[in-house]
């Protein structure tokens, strides 16, 4: 194709992006906007799934029957966002096994806050309250993305994680309205997840790689930073309302800016996570290989009983 001809497409492309009209599988984009988006959905797609770990970790242990039905049910939610997110990664000609094998090397990222441990049952209360809230707060606006497959996933995702949060903050305040102990163990949650939720939304602005040209191409319709401070104007009334506090001494409203004002984010702890160094970084990676190597024979079935059924056909 001659250089020309590229420049158009790309204008075509752009304007599209500017008038707000969906760009959807078979239309052309730029291998920098395909690249970008299988980027961010994989890891996206690995960050459900890996996220389904410590959670899991304590269906064995909820304390009743209901709750123990709540966090299975959510458990396979997250299951469910990552087969969303694996196929509209697949539209962009992204092969999954490869997908899933760049997370199991360690080429591929995953949300940093799956590298902490869950050490107590207030701990999933946390993450659904602080985790799934940030998750909500980042996921809002990618319902509005320039990709249709991934914009439309984000739709039912954001619905499911939006019952996630609210059973989250039931299970905080639950626990803040219950014997001292409970209440110590939910302020214990509260100060382990408080600055891990914060790092989910990525670098600040001025360090993100990608923001500048994701929110061009109306990939990204916030900055990490917005996100982040709403995050954080919209959970200190929350902690308040149930009687725990938000630990960061820095934290304070700010009646100029409309914002609470808050303290510094660790950046050396968050790049050394992000890096694969976190607490639990190898046990979550060995644990989704083992997964792939223990399913092997549900694939070999699979793919038996599909080769048999073609042959029946073609017969
Ligand atoms: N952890 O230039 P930016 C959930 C990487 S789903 C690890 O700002 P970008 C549901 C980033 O990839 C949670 N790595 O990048 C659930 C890039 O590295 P690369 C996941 C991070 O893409 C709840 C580099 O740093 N959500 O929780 C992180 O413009 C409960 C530079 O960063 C999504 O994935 C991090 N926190 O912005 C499940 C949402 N932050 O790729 C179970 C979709 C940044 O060049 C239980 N993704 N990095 O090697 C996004 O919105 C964006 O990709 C951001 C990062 C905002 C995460």
């Amino acid at each position: 194709m001659k250089e020309l001809d590229i420049n158009e497409l790309e204008r075509r492309f752009q304007e599209k992006i500017d008038k707000d009209i969906k760009i959807e599988p078979n239309d052309w984009m730029p291998d920098n906007y395909r690249q970008t988006l299988i980027r961010q959905i994989s890891q996206h797609a690995h960050s459900e799934i890996v996220g389904m770990l410590p959670e899991g970790n304590w269906i064995t242990r909820a304390p009743n029957l209901r709750r123990k039905a709540v966090l299975l049910a959510k458990v396979q939610d997250e299951a469910g966002h990552g087969l969303y997110l694996y196929s509209a990664t697949e539209t962009l000609g992204a092969d999954r096994e490869d997908t899933i094998d760049d997370l199991h090397s360690g080429k591929a990222k995953y949300s940093s806050i799956f590298n902490y441990p869950t050490l107590s049952w207030a701990d999933m209360g946390a993450i659904g309250w602080l985790v799934d809230g940030a998750a909500i707060m980042n996921q809002v606006p990618l319902c509005r993305c320039s990709y249709g497959p991934y914009a439309r996933a984000m739709v039912r995702v954001c619905k499911e994680e939006s019952f996630h949060q609210r059973q989250g903050y039931e299970i905080m305040t639950t626990l803040a309205n219950g014997t001292p102990e409970q209440k110590a163990m939910a302020q214990d949650a509260l100060n382990r997840f408080w600055w891990p939720a914060l790092m989910m939304f990525g670098p600040s602005d001025k360090d993100s790689k990608h923001t500048a040209q994701s929110m061009a191409w109306k990939i990204k319709r916030q900055t990490n930073d917005e996100l982040r401070q709403q995050m954080v104007d919209i959970t200190v009334p929350q902690a308040e309302l149930i009687g725990l506090t938000v630990p960061d001494p820095d934290l304070k409203w700010n009646e100029e800016r409309g914002h609470y004002d808050f303290g510094e984010i660790n950046w050396d702890e968050f790049w050394n996570v992000v890096k694969g160094n976190g607490p639990c970084n190898k046990e979550r990676v060995e644990a989704r290989r083992k997964a792939k190597e223990n399913g092997a024979w549900v694939r070999e079935a699979a793919n038996a009983y599909a080769a048999k059924q073609k042959m029946k056909k073609a017969s």
